[in-house]
């Protein structure tokens, strides 16, 4: 049957409509999807940015990346290297003749070496030269080198390169202690992260005491290193005093069979005898605890303090009894020569080096390694 006029138009009107509200409702999804799409790449963008620390509102650290790759120890020690023994080849190179005794023992004095340092190595020089067929710059480099090898010799056990654990001398059963202590801004807080992150690697069970009660950020940059290094702290909260903190923490340490227990203490100037009484309470309590602990107490210097370094851990030494050091700010010094005084002048082995503010940049010390980079 025909349709009618009315009919028709009825039809087309209605299909029109159909269309009509299929294009807006397409229009309207489209809508939707983009603005759906933007709210997710907004919430990502704030789940990506990092998010704030709240124990360590003030504190801002350096950024690191594991990828990063290690400091090369010639590069970090380049200005050592040119201070000590960059100048002594320039000697030589403006005048190749001659022993320059003079201006040898001048350079040896302005390098961080200590006085006791400088006086055995030019000992050495004189006896080789007296010997030696022709006094030339290859005789004196080998002479000094070969000396201040002997000097590393008679405080590490171990020379060639190797791991940070193999460093540290390991309880045979239960937690080993490691007391870090120093002046203010040496490098404690920052070496305790780089310590723990490679222990923790290893699978070692680590424990962090904050027992830098004095500075009221202490616990909170602490607090920012161990959650780098995936380690766990011990902050009891409103605990003033650093050796309650020392003694809770090991007991903890020893109950929950903890591998390691590092504790952090607050920077303190040897000549505060107040406060080195107070670290020498912080090490008896823990032998409450553990008779043997602290197995290691370190000192951390950094090497930029030169001839203070020597000072402070002669002094350090004098209080605590130090099994090592760790000299930090490697990387970029002039006054590397320091290590050299610290063997010569007080037999403290060097166990760690800092070379960088990364969490990566700590590595074993060696004294082959370290010779090697300064003589060039
Ligand atoms: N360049 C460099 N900076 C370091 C090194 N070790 C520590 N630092 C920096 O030294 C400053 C003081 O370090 P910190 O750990 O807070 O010292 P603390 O007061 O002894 O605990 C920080 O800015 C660290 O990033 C290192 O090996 N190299
Ligand atoms: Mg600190």
């Amino acid at each position: 049957m025909p349709l009618s006029h009315e009919q028709l138009v009825e039809i087309l009107f209605g299909l029109g409509a159909v269309l009509f509200t299929a294009i807006v409702v397409g229009i309207m999804l489209k809508f939707f999807r983009i603005v759906r799409k933007e709210k997710r790449e907004e919430i990502s963008q704030v789940s990506e940015a990092p998010t704030p620390t709240p124990s360590a509102p003030e504190v801002s650290l350096p950024k690191t990346t594991v990828a990063e790759v290690e400091v090369n120890l010639k590069e970090a020690l380049k200005k050592t290297e040119e201070n000590l023994f960059g100048r002594i080849r320039a000697l030589f190179k403006t005048e190749a003749s001659g022993q320059h005794l003079d201006e040898i023992e001048e350079i040896l004095y302005t390098s961080d070496l200590g006085p006791l340092t400088v006086q055995r190595l030019m000992g050495a020089l004189q006896e080789k030269l007296s010997k030696a067929e022709r006094a030339d710059y290859e005789t004196i480099r080998e002479t000094l080198k070969t000396e201040i090898k002997n000097i590393f010799a008679g405080s590490e056990k171990v020379f060639s390169a190797e791991g940070i654990l193999e460093k540290i001398c390991f309880a045979p059963s239960g937690p080993t202690v490691l007391m870090i202590v120093g002046v203010n801004g040496a490098g404690k807080t920052t070496s305790i992260g780089k310590i723990s992150a490679q222990l923790a690697k290893q699978g070692k069970k680590v424990l962090v005491a904050a027992g830098d009660t004095f500075r009221a950020a202490a616990g909170g940059q602490l607090k920012v290193w161990t959650d780098r290094a995936h380690v766990e702290i011990f902050s009891p909260e409103g605990v003033t005093d650093p050796s309650a903190v020392a003694y809770d923490a090991l007991a903890k340490a020893k109950a929950q069979s903890y591998d390691i227990l590092i504790v952090d203490t607050a920077g303190r100037l040897h000549t505060q005898a107040n406060l080195m009484e107070e670290i020498k309470k912080i090490k008896r309590v823990m032998a409450k605890v553990i008779p043997e602990a602290p197995h290691e107490t370190l000192i951390v210097l950094d090497a930029n303090s030169g001839q203070n370094a020597l000072m402070q851990a002669r002094e350090f030494h004098k209080a605590l009894g130090l099994t090592g050091a760790i000299l930090t700010k490697m990387d970029g010094t002039a006054k590397g020569g320091v290590a050299v005084g610290l063997a010569q002048e007080l037999q403290i082995p060097i166990k760690l080096i800092g070379v960088g503010e990364r969490i990566q940049d700590l590595r074993a010390f060696s004294a082959q390694e370290f010779v090697d980079s300064i003589f060039q």
